[in-house]
């Protein structure tokens, strides 16, 4: 009975909002029994396990490493921690509880069900400024996260020169990093990633010892070492395991107050396994040291099933490396929305968690709460309860409303080499009632505003997501704009259709042109998108039906139209009298070929959808037969379709006829179809005049 009512208390729990009805904007307690009334005593007794103050409550402290135990009655509140940790995150929830008329009174008993939670700064793109650091510190002591690894891919002292040591200024920022961390019982965790160009020789060996003394002189007191990323001599796992064995020895096993090594192997992924890489690592390298993983491929969420594989294949619990919310690969998109997928059934499995989030700190930590609640109470996470409360504490009252809507907007990442997608964005977009429409448009837009004005009350995240909040408020102005075409056209007002229509072309010129981070020297500069997964397809393809509804029926002002050299349709395209085809229409990555003869069984192997895309100007082609796109090397593309990568210049020649060109990713070069060759070349010069004939 007893179980069944405790049960039912957590149920309540999880969803953040206790008996007595306060949200906790805190992880979710492990066992929490709330009594009647608050507490506004201002006795606070605290203490660690065999400490005096704190000896009666000894037998109710959970005993895991950062446990701590909470009673609050009316006339004092103890905070007992297991340990110096469990204390200082007691005294944290402590604060978290803590409202206008005091601390609600019960029994808190708490404790993190995987033992290292965190961050890794790992990503490529701008680093983090020394500020955000600290403040990422701060964030993750409130929140219960231990562990920071440092590793941003850019700085140069970490992977290009990793064998020497920071200048003056920059070693003096590291102690203080060290030292802010452990402030917030952190443990700052310096990466080195010496496999571009590491030889395996005893001066080699040399060079990392030193570099990590070095480190270790200036307060760093646990390190890592990457292998991601890298090709050739580098990768061998026997020699990583020697290294990584000798700086345990040399080094580790030297200093009495140096963690176990961690370690990112190159074959970090299942996808990329193969051979014995990581079976060597499992049995050649020391036991302490942790092994880094982040799934099933490069960006993936981590199921149970997972961990067993890898677990198996490196002899000891492999150390969580999640690649989200990053978005180095993405990096036009926020990610802001739920962090859902990972599995709650794997606590006992990991040797710790970390997240790699986003070069935009602030925004990260929408996902990196959520990340803390997943890794402090796992089987009990609840990823919307967790990324509400997320929002709130990052952007509380009068903003919060505004800031939930522009997180429910972007949230995909949109098609990538890495495969993820994240579903859900924009719940309260529907393909219905103008009036519905309206209203979503009208909320994203003001909502945008709203933050844009108030970018004094909430610096920081409004001085991040400012391009994409410009974007948003484009989003809705476009969208305005498709709905008043929309009308015009039921009016028949030629006049109206046409002013809307090109306010939605300017605004949507005026959003490409928007960039994040495009100072001098930027390693990363993004051209903001929101809404990408529902509704900017939606507009896209709205503004083409429209244009084509209008054309059918008005003759005014019909030059506001981009005048296409090819009309969007279905095509031959030949070159030497040959038609270029989809020969092998199950082989990815094939090239496409020119063929004599029509092929009159699978006529659509010959035949290609030729569309302008709005977005670029430019053309995409696309073969009927699997509607696979061409790439820039003319083969069928094996990576998402891409409108910077897989849309072409359509020049119109003056004897007939049209030059292909690659643009903007992929180049420039000119298609080329050699009389005898099959397939497609490139040249900067003189591409051929292939014939674009509509099939009829
Ligand atoms: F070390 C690894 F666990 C890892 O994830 N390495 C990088 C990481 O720094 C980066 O932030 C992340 C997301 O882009 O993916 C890894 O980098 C890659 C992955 C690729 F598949 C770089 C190039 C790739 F082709």
């Amino acid at each position: 009975m007893r179980r069944k009512l405790l049960a039912g208390l957590f149920a309540l729990l999880s969803a953040g909002i206790c008996a007595q009805g306060f949200t906790f904007p805190t992880p979710v307690f492990q066992e929490y029994t709330p009594t009647d009334g608050m507490s506004a005593s201002t006795k606070i007794v605290q203490g660690v396990r065999g400490d005096k103050a704190v000896r009666s409550y000894a037998s109710r402290i959970p005993a895991v490493a950062g446990g701590y135990l909470i009673v609050a009655t009316p006339k004092k509140i103890v905070v007992a921690g297991h340990d110096a940790d469990g204390l200082f995150y007691g005294l944290k929830s402590l604060e978290a509880m803590r409202g206008a008329e005091g601390v609600p009174c019960g029994i808190v008993r708490d404790w993190p069900a995987m033992p290292e939670r965190g961050i890794i700064e790992g990503f490529y793109g701008n680093p983090y400024s020394h500020a955000e650091r600290l403040r990422l510190f701060d964030f993750m002591g409130a929140q219960k996260m231990n562990v920071y690894v440092y590793g941003p891919k850019d700085d140069p002292y970490h992977r290009t020169h990793w064998r020497v040591p920071y200048p003056t200024d920059e070693a003096a920022r590291i102690t203080e990093l060290a030292e802010a961390a452990r402030r917030n019982h952190v443990q700052f965790v310096w990466a080195i990633h010496p496999g571009l160009d590491i030889r395996w020789n005893r001066s080699d060996s040399l060079a990392a010892l030193g570099k990590l003394q070095a480190m270790y002189d200036i307060g760093v007191r646990a390190f890592c070492v990457f292998f991601d990323d890298i090709g050739g001599e580098g990768t061998r796992a026997e020699k990583q395991a020697d290294l990584l064995n000798f700086l345990t020895e040399e080094f580790v096993r030297k200093h009495a107050d140096v963690a176990p090594l961690m370690m990112c192997p190159t074959q970090y992924n299942k996808a990329w396994s193969g051979g014995d890489y990581l079976r060597t690592l499992g049995t050649r390298m020391d036991k302490s040291v942790r092994i880094m993983w982040t799934g099933n491929t490069v960006v993936d969420m981590i199921t149970r099933e997972d961990m067993e594989w890898i677990n198996k294949q490196i002899g000891r619990k492999a150390y969580i490396w999640l690649n989200y919310p990053v978005t180095d690969y993405c990096i036009d998109h926020l990610l802001m929305g739920p962090t859902y997928g990972n599995g709650l059934d794997i606590a006992d499995m990991v040797s710790g968690f970390c997240s790699n989030p986003m070069e935009y700190c602030k925004a990260s930590k929408v996902s990196l709460f959520s990340i803390a609640d997943y890794a402090w109470n796992t089987a009990a996470y609840d990823s919307i309860a967790s990324w509400e409360r997320a929002m709130r504490y990052l952007v509380p009252e009068p903003l919060h409303e505004a800031f939930r809507t522009f997180c429910e907007n972007n949230v995909d990442l949109g098609p990538t080499g890495h495969g993820l997608r994240r579903y859900g964005e924009s719940p309260e977009w529907v393909d219905g009632e103008p009036a519905d429409l309206q209203a979503y448009f009208n909320k994203i837009g003001d909502s945008a505003r709203r933050l844009l004005w108030a970018k004094d009350q909430a610096p920081e995240m409004v001085g991040e997501i400012e391009p994409w909040l410009k974007a948003q408020a484009a989003v809705c102005v476009r969208g305005l704009c498709i709905l008043d075409m929309r009308q015009a056209l039921a009016t028949a007002d030629s006049v109206k259709f046409i002013n809307a229509y090109e306010q939605y072309v300017q605004t949507g010129e005026i959003a490409r042109q928007l960039r994040s981070r495009d100072f001098p020297g930027s390693i990363k500069t993004a051209a903001p998108v929101v809404a990408t997964l529902h509704v900017e397809p939606w507009l896209r393809s709205e503004a083409k039906r429209l244009e084509k509804a209008y054309r059918s029926r008005f003759a005014y002002r019909l030059d506001v139209f981009p005048v296409q050299a090819v009309p969007d349709g279905t095509y031959y395209i030949k070159a030497n009298g040959r038609y270029l085809t989809d020969l092998t229409p199950s082989t990815p990555g094939a090239r496409a070929v020119f063929t004599a003869e029509r092929d009159t069984i699978n006529p659509q192997r010959q035949e290609w959808t030729v569309e302008l895309s709005p977005a670029t100007g430019r053309y995409s082609l696309v073969c009927n037969q699997a509607r696979r796109y061409l790439n820039e090397v003319g083969r069928f593309g094996t990576n998402p379709y891409s409108e910077l990568w897989n849309t072409y210049e359509l020049t119109p020649q003056p004897g007939g006829g049209f030059t292909i060109r690659n643009a903007q990713n992929a180049g420039t070069a000119y298609w080329r179809a050699e009389p005898d060759g099959d397939g497609l070349t490139f040249s900067k010069e003189g591409g051929t005049v292939f014939e674009i004939i509509k099939v009829e």
